[in-house]
């Protein structure tokens, strides 16, 4: 057979990636005698919904050696990794008689249910989880958004919309300066398709600046120019940027005066009329490390050129205040006009709303009972007496990275340990599952059928058709919690369908015209109108379109923050200084600080076990050679990096592409722990605090708990980094 051609016998299967990566491609995958032989990606029409290296590596994951095979159960302490083979009736029974154990002896709200996102899909995502919880008697659930809390937060209280805050990525191409503020699309993907767009961008001479502590493969793509600044101090660069606009006249009156409501309280702030401190690009150099005539000529540049995209990434709202990052940008946006015209971005969260399908319901949870996100450890260890809403007995995990993806991993490791019980659903051992008493292994997206829309942007929607039988003996997380609910009496009302009937039902939700046509190519493109300009609308008419705002207005001022007295959330955009940023006492001892951005190689944990990724480039600690100097550090030395929290050992990049001050952990690498704590793995999270955002995202309601916020501080820690001479290999 001559080469490169396909055999007869091999089907090509079309389907997209379940994981959260923020991108959707089209995969296709050829399937020879029952086994995925190699995967390739969309060779359709343009624009092309083309995969990564992650989606072209996905064959080596489902085959990946470490594929859990069988039900176990747990044979030494937990956490330590040891288990047993057992049947499904047994690991079933088990499950199912623990579950009426804690129901009956604690009540539903001892249930911790942790269902995250590795599969962000219809049928088979986190709600078969929080279906079951509910519907046995209730849970006690994570509240709160990792990805985009703050901004989410902060598009609430701005615009009354906390998601849908962007325009088509294919709009950028309509602006003539975008602005990649701690946005690194070329890394991180936000809609599949955005770094096609900005390639275009730059190709028709689009100014492109880009403001991050880290000169990021997106800067080296399309920057015209770099201008990095200290983590967590981006508001005090915008409130500079708005002090050079308002003192040169060149903010749009017009539309400040139309659409917003509050911007003189926000121009007495930055004149410094309120706190007797201007908010000069002087005083903004001494914050954020930015030169004074840097911040001028950004302001100037961003003030009149129109239309102009400031891109707001995720990235700067992962800190302390990150609301106010997300606030501001959307003041300087209504500034000088952006909003709701193409070319021109409302800052926030800067997604569309994905076109509609139908999807997997979960019932309100009965007990009504919620954790921050980044406070499950304490909500274990501390429980009703700590302030938290219940005592829990008992973790229900699934779809969940849980032990890499969550902050603070050391004290994430102790609370689990001090639990009645754990369940753990997962397709791999990872450090998540290594915790379970009983471990189920479960399918992957190849193994079952299930539908997929855009999670940060675009319009087409996908059919993932099932390319091989489940591997091994796993089961689908929709199956085993149709066993359980079984075996608890109300399986009727959890599974009342099959998988074709539910898909069949989800896609009558949806534009999809041709069912069949949709399966049979496994997308269907652009189902939703382009393109998109968030609030065109309101700006077109505000008579007849207000914003959904107490006010109707865009609220610089928003009353309902200035209700809520939190000086760390306060009524207009502000400055406020994060703890544990460079002024924070603490930094004597641990005085740099730490990104921990997501990684190309990986979508959050998911994929580290690949080796085909891991070949892509090291995992090490960005080091800016200043830094490095000062500590005895070479390029490739191993090195720790630790505080109060925990310890890494990994090894040294020494780059110019991180400013002094400021290191780079990248998330997402198994935390492996030796003996002695100290993580071999690299894992980011041990370093970072389990501390959310502070602005509540539903004030109207009664907060159970201490702190309630809605995002998540990755990139807000203190750390010290020290040459580790001795150990200069993993053991
Ligand atoms: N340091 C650092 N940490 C971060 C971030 C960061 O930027 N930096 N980002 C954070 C953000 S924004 C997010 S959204 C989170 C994501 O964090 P998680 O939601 O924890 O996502 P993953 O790490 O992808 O883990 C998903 C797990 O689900 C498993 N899985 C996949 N499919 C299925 C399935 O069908 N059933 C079951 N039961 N399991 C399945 C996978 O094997 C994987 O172990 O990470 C957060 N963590
Ligand atoms: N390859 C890949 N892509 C992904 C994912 C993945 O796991 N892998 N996950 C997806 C998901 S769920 C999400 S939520 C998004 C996450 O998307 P983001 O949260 O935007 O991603 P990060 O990589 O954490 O941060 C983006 C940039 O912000 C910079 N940054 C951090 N702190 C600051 C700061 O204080 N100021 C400034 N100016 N810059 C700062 C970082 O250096 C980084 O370059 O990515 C999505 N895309
Ligand atoms: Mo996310």
């Amino acid at each position: 057979m001559p080469e490169n051609t396909t055999p007869a016998t091999t089907r090509i299967v079309p389907t997209t990636c379940a994981d959260n990566c923020g991108g959707n491609c089209l995969l296709r995958v050829h399937v020879q005698d029952g086994v995925i032989r190699r995967i390739e990606t969309d060779d359709g029409p343009e624009p092309q919904l083309r995969a990564c290296a992650r989606g072209r590596a996905y064959r080596q994951r489902v085959y990946s050696p470490d594929r859990l095979k069988y039900p176990m159960r747990r044979s030494g302490p937990r956490g330590e990794g040891r288990f047993e083979r057992i049947s499904w009736e047994e690991a079933l029974d088990t499950v199912a008689t623990e579950l009426r154990r804690v129901l009956d002896t604690y009540g539903p709200e001892a249930i911790l249910g942790v269902a995250q996102s590795g599969s962000m899909t219809s049928l088979y995502g986190s709600a078969t989880t929080r279906r079951f919880l509910n519907l046995l008697g209730g849970q006690t659930v994570l509240a709160g958004d990792r990805s985009g809390g703050a901004a989410e937060a902060a598009g609430y209280y701005t615009y009354g919309e906390p998601f849908y805050t962007g325009n088509s990525r294919e709009d950028l191409l309509n602006s003539r300066l975008i602005l990649l503020w701690g946005w690194d699309p070329a890394v991180n993907i936000s809609g599949t398709n955005t770094s096609w767009v900005l390639t275009q961008a730059r190709e028709a001479g689009i100014r492109i600046l880009c403001l991050d502590p880290r000169y990021t493969d997106s800067a080296a793509a399309w920057a015209d120019q770099w201008i990095p600044l200290y983590p967590g101090t981006d508001v005090a660069l915008m409130a500079a940027m708005a002090y050079v606009i308002l003192t040169e006249g060149r903010q749009d009156q017009r539309f400040l005066d139309t659409y917003t409501r509050g911007f003189d309280r926000f121009r007495e702030y930055i004149l410094g009329q309120s706190d007797g401190m201007p908010k000069t690009p002087g005083w903004a150099q001494e914050i954020t490390g930015v030169p004074a005539e840097t911040t001028v000529a950004l302001a100037r540049e961003y003030a009149t050129t129109r239309p102009a995209a400031l891109m707001t990434g995720l990235g700067p709202q992962k800190t302390a205040c990150g609301e106010q990052f997300m606030r501001a940008g959307m003041t300087l946006a209504a500034m000088t006009g952006n909003i709701g015209i193409p070319g021109g971005s409302a800052a926030g969260y800067c997604v569309t709303r994905p076109p509609a399908i139908g999807g997997l319901a979960a019932p309100p949870n009965p007990t009504g009972r919620y954790v921050p996100h980044m406070k499950w450890p304490a909500a274990i260890l501390e429980g009703r007496a700590g302030g938290y809403p219940s005592d829990l007995k008992l973790a229900y995990i699934t779809h969940s990275g849980l032990m890499v993806t969550q902050q603070n991993t050391g004290k994430g490791a102790q609370a689990l340990c001090t639990l009645e019980f754990v369940v753990v659903h997962e397709q791999f051992m990872t450090p998540t599952a290594r915790f379970a008493d009983i471990l189920l292994p479960v399918t992957t997206c190849f193994e079952r059928n299930d539908l997929r829309r855009p999670s940060f942007e675009g319009s087409s929607l996908f059919f993932l058709n099932q390319a091989i039988e489940p591997l091994y003996q796993a089961r689908s997380d929709l199956e085993i919690f149709t066993d359980l609910a079984h075996r608890l009496g109300f399986a009727e009302q959890y599974a009342p369908k099959t998988e074709e009937e539910w898909l069949k039902e989800f896609v009558e939700h949806s534009r999809v015209p041709d069912l069949d046509r949709f399966q049979e190519e496994g997308i269907a493109r652009r189902v939703r109108p382009e393109p998109v300009v968030a609030f065109r609308e309101q700006i077109a008419d505000p008579l007849r379109h207000p914003f959904p705002t107490p006010s109707g207005k865009i609220e610089i001022y928003s009353e309902r923050l200035a209700a809520l007295g939190q000086p760390d959330a306060p009524p207009i955009p502000q400055y406020v200084e994060a703890w544990e940023g460079r002024s924070d006492p603490l930094a004597q001892r641990y005085p740099l600080q730490l990104l921990a951005p997501v990684s190309k190689k990986r979508v959050h944990s998911s994929f580290d076990n690949t080796p085909w990724l891991r070949e892509l480039e090291p995992h090490q600690v960005w080091i800016n050679p200043l830094d490095a100097q000062e500590r005895g550090i070479q390029p490739g030395d191993w090195v720790k990096v630790f505080n109060d929290r925990g310890v890494i050992r990994i090894q040294a990049k020494v780059t110019e592409r991180i400013m002094p001050g400021v290191v780079c952990v990248e998330g997402g690498t198994w935390y492996d722990p030796d003996p002695d704590g100290v993580d071999r793995a690299g894992c980011a999270n041990v370093l970072t605090k389990d501390e959310v955002t502070p602005m509540p995202l539903l004030p109207e309601g009664p907060l159970p708990v201490p702190s309630i916020g809605s995002g998540s501080t990755y990139h807000n820690s203190l750390v010290e980094v020290e040459k580790n001479d001795n150990d200069r290999r993993f053991g």
